[in-house]
Parts: structure tokens; sequence; C-alpha cells
């Protein structure tokens, strides 16, 4: 099988594993519909199919056959069931299950691992088939070894600008190597997405592995000034997460990786913005050298104070300098602020 696991970036965030919640937070997060899992057993709760003692239609392959031992045991991160895998081999996939590609969403497979032994890793993958189930290619981020002892999340969004048209997705937990691991709280859901979008999604902070930050490209603040970021699960634009700035400076930045930029044409970017302090908005930043470091101009529109989900967009129509090679989707924090951001999506025509 020809596989291209995607370097996406360091996708290091905070991983938060605590289960405190306050009144109000669950009101929030009830005002939005929890994402639907599109797995029916990924707690590994329910009742198993009698001939595999598995979750109904999960495929066990591996290389060599019998390296591996694939079973529902007794514990986990939730209930009172996990899947473990423990063996040494080549690889084992064990495949959760299998979607038709579209055009306006990108699927997600999230899930939580703890790797109590051995050298190999274990990681979630998208894996590209075409109409007759052959594997064209596939992404997957990082891995989780016996170093991360702890419960982990990660999780992956669909890449079919890898891959070729015609792509289906199969949802897998890859391992490799010699291996011991639970795995627990398996989703797959699927989002709602703008084709083209150029920022191939990363304004949706879904992706994410053992990680301290989101995938962004760079985080800046004022002289003086402070900003941190991090995932926030309370109540996402989207998905299950989005981007939470919380800075003090004059100005404080995310920046989404650069795109190249065609002085022809006009780039639109959209994105959901709320600020519980200060003030914040979205722009576009322009940049010539190749090293990205340069930034020539900006794009901003005015900066909201909504508490509530407020769609903003900026394009770049405006005077835009001349030498601009690239551009980013930026999200701007101003004053002292606590804001949040989800759905950044950059387009052209
Ligand atoms: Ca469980
Ligand atoms: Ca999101």
């Amino acid at each position: 099988m020809k596989s291209r696991p995607v370097s996406l970036v360091a996708l290091w965030l905070l991983l938060s594993t605590s289960p405190v919640e306050t009144f109000v937070s669950q009101c929030l997060a009830a005002e939005q519909p929890a994402v639907k899992n599109l797995l029916t057993n990924g707690g590994l709760e329910e009742e198993l199919d009698p001939t595999t003692s598995l979750p109904a239609g999960w495929e066990v392959t591996q290389k060599p056959e019998n390296s591996y031992k694939v079973e529902v045991v007794d514990g986990g991160r939730t209930g009172k069931k996990c899947l473990r895998i423990s063996g040494a081999g080549d690889r084992v996939h064990v495949k959760l299950k299998h979607l038709p590609m579209r055009p306006e969403q990108r699927s997600v497979i999230s899930g939580w691992i703890k790797c109590t032994g051995g050298t190999g890793t274990v990681s979630l993958m998208h894996l590209y088939v075409d109409a007759n189930g052959n594997p064209m290619n596939s992404t997957t981020i990082g891995a989780v070894t016996a170093a991360k002892p702890d419960w982990t999340q990660t999780a992956m969004i669909e890449h079919p600008e890898f891959t070729r048209p015609g792509a289906n997705a199969d949802f897998i937990i890859r391992c490799h190597g010699k291996i011991d691991v639970l795995v627990d709280d398996l989703e797959v859901f699927t989002l709602t997405a703008t084709p083209n979008d150029l920022t191939h999604v990363a304004g949706d902070f879904e992706s994410h592995y053992n990680s301290a930050l989101p995938p962004v490209y760079k985080v800046a603040a004022s002289p003086g000034g402070t900003v941190e970021i991090s995932l926030n699960d309370q109540r996402p634009a989207n998905g299950q997460y989005c981007l939470h700035m919380k800075a003090d400076a004059e100005w404080a930045t995310t920046t989404l990786y650069p795109v190249d930029y065609d002085p022809g044409k006009v780039y639109t970017l959209t994105g959901k913005v709320r600020v519980t302090k200060g003030r914040a908005s979205i722009r576009i930043d322009y940049y010539n050298d190749k090293s990205r470091t340069k930034l020539l101009a900006s794009r901003t529109i005015d900066a909201t104070n909504s508490k509530d989900w407020q769609t903003m967009t900026v394009d770049t129509h405006e005077n835009p300098p001349g030498d601009a090679t690239q551009i980013t989707a930026t999200a701007v924090c101003f004053g002292d602020a606590d804001a949040f951001f989800d759905q950044l999506v950059l387009t052209a025509k």
C-alpha cells in the first residue's frame, strides 16, 4: 500500500481532560448540537459481533498474519470497556468504517489512545480508496508511543486534496511494530466544509495530536504584550473545537499557514468570531518572501465585541501590495481580550 502520511505541522495542542463544567458552560454547550458520532460502538460498551468479538463491521488486517491480538477488554477511558491491540509485526489495521467522500463535507476521526508498552506507534488514519476498494493513499498525523503513557486524544480531518478524485474514506486505527495499546471513545463525524478552502480546513481547528497548540503558522503580539492560544471545546461553531485566544496587547494575532497569492484574483476570508472580553477580528496578511517572515500589509475589518458567534468577512480587493506572493488567514485580538474563532475559510475567485 502506498501511504503518504501528511505532516501538516507540529500539531501540539492542549489536551483538556478535565471534566469540570460549570452550569453556565453546560447551558452554553447545549446551544450547539453535539457532533453526531457515525460509529455505533466507538466507546466499546455495547454488544459485540459474536463472530469477531469486536463491534459489528470492524475489520482487522495485519502483516504478517497473527502478529497482533485485537480484543475488547475491561477498563478504558470512559465506561467499562476499551479496545486493546497488542503484538509485534509489520503493521495492523483496524478498519472502523467506510464513508463516501463528498466535496461539501469533511470527515474527522478522533479517539483516545493509551500506549502501555512496546517500541511501536499507533495512529488514526484516513485511508482513501477507489470505487473498488483499492487503496489510493492516506493521511495521518503523528503517532502515539509508549513515551506518552497517559490517555491522549488524537484527531485528523480528511484531506481530499492529497488524493485523486473519486476517493472514499476508510477510518482506521493503525499500529506499527511492537505495541501494547488501549483505544477508547472513537468518533467519526462530518463537518460541512467550503469546497476549495485554501487553508485546507485548518481554520476549523479539528485536527490535532497530543499537543499544546492547535495547528497554526505563528502567534504574535505587539511589543510588551502577551498572548496565549489553546483549543476550546465548550462552544465551537462547528465540530469539537474552536481556537481560544487570550491576549493583553495592543494587538495579538494567530496566523494560519500562508497560501500562494495571485494578484489577478480576489481572495475572501470568512470566519466565526465571538468575544467574552475586549475586541476581536479577522484579517488577511500579505507576504512576499520565501521565508514568509516579512509582513507587507494587512487588511483588517472592524473588530467585534459580540458574545455570540458573528460571521465576519474580509477580502483582498482594496490596494493589495504589488509585490505580495502569499497571504494568510489571521485571527486578531485587541487590548485585554478573550476571544474565540472557528471556521476560518479562505477562497479565491
Ligand atoms: Ca469505553
Ligand atoms: Ca471547529
